[in-house]
């Protein structure tokens, strides 16, 4: 890409020489009032300042349409650069003589979408990692897409490194870069790992207060007593809030099944008998700081006496990635074999998805994407997160 800068006693005076210099092509990146000459500030020139941006490959080309000359015009007042002259520049002006007022304002509107489309292209390419612009346009672009979910830099351009040297060595060329993409993605995410069907499994959810525990586990206690038809019982050991345990008890009570308080950690094991003829007991834990060790000793312990089969551990893809890491390193001393999602209908892009399963290498198992129990659950799949992440 070529980015020239132009100055001008007025707007289209620098128009002009923008488009007679880089083409039809040129895209405005900035305009701006600058004062030229005078000393001191005296006597100084009000002139109008345009960067201009074009492709390498668009600028050899030569401009089928030349501009004739402007004439030299007095100085003007400041000007504002307006849609109807930034659109002049690439795309030629609609024929004011035959056109109605609704026609040419409906045209210049493309022409100012189309414009936004080509400086927001051009701004994702200046802001790739300088290794990037290196790479074909189709890698660009990827990389971009991936940038974009909230995928790692150094992940990304790992990924696309890999994807790039696949294309080459193997045969058939940048043509199948997409697919070679969608596969690799895949593998990288690996399968999901639902609950395992099986009489008095424990299945417990952990994770930091407010990603969605109680209300994730009130749909997964639907999903498996409505769809599966399994007999299950839900424990709460989140006694910190009233409401805490008011919400669960209220799923448990629509639902028909059994609900256990566990106020102290030794009533724990009397609550685990009592439902353990059940097909599957679902175990809610106290969302307490993952920063504070008292609250995780306490929490471990806990996990300990519970001795659950499956423990799930539940981040919201809200999160940054620092926080992220942070909680997950609190959580890995407590072990926890899976992760789960939620919050996918608020994330920005499921990015996080891709670098926690990367670095720990923790299966995924399902997704929430919404607030309402039962229905905005659903077992993660890998092809709509590879989907999601590459910009498909
Ligand atoms: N948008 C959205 N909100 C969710 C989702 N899952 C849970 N929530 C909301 O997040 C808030 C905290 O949920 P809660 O289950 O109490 O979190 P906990 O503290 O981890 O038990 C509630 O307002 C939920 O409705 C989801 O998938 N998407
Ligand atoms: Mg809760």
């Amino acid at each position: 890409m070529r980015i020239k800068k132009y100055v001008a006693r007025t707007l289209p005076e620098a128009m002009a020489q923008v488009k007679t210099d880089l083409g039809s092509d040129a895209v405005i990146l900035h305009t701006a009032e600058v004062k030229v000459g005078g000393w001191f500030g005296l006597f100084s020139q009000r002139m109008i300042q345009v960067m201009a941006a074009v492709e390498q490959e668009a600028f050899t080309r030569p401009d089928p349409r030349p501009v004739p000359a402007q004439p030299a015009r007095p100085p003007q007042p400041a000007q504002r650069p307006q849609p109807a002259q930034l659109a002049t520049v690439g795309i030629a002006p609609p024929p004011a003589a035959t056109a109605t007022t609704a026609e040419a304002n409906g045209a210049l509107a493309t022409q100012v979408a189309d414009m936004k489309i080509m400086i927001t292209e051009l701004m994702d390419r200046v802001s790739l990692p300088p290794d990037a612009r290196r790479l074909e346009p189709e890698f660009q672009h990827m990389l971009t897409a991936l940038l974009s979910s909230g995928v790692l830099e150094p992940e990304a351009m790992a990924f696309v490194q890999k994807v790039r040297s696949a294309c080459l060595k193997e045969g058939g060329g940048i043509a199948e870069a997409g697919d070679r993409a969608r596969a690799l993605m895949l593998k990288q995410l690996g399968t999901a790992q639902p609950v395992e069907p099986g009489r008095g499994r424990v299945v417990a959810l952990v994770g930091p207060t407010g990603v969605g525990k109680t209300t994730t586990l009130a749909k997964l206690a639907a999903h498996l007593a409505l769809q599966r038809q399994m007999q299950i019982a839900l424990i709460t050991a989140d006694t910190y809030r009233v409401a805490a345990v008011d919400q669960l008890r209220t799923y448990a009570d629509i639902l028909g099944v059994p609900l256990e308080v566990v106020y102290e950690e030794c009533e724990l094991g009397a609550a685990l008998e009592r439902q353990r003829h059940r097909d599957m007991i679902l175990v809610d834990t106290a969302g307490r700081s993952p920063h504070n060790q008292e609250h995780m000793a306490e929490l471990n312990t806990y996990l300990q006496t519970l001795g659950a089969d499956e423990t799930y551990l539940v981040m919201s893809l809200t999160s940054g990635y620092r926080d992220a890491l942070r909680v997950v390193d609190n959580y890995l001393p407590l072990g926890f074999d899976r992760f789960l999602f939620t919050k996918w209908d608020e994330a920005a892009g499921p990015g996080l998805i891709y670098n926690l399963v990367r670095k720990y290498k923790r299966p995924l198992s399902y997704i929430t994407n919404g607030q309402s129990v039962p229905e905005d659950i659903e077992v993660a799949d890998p092809a709509k997160i590879t989907q999601a992440i590459l910009g498909e």
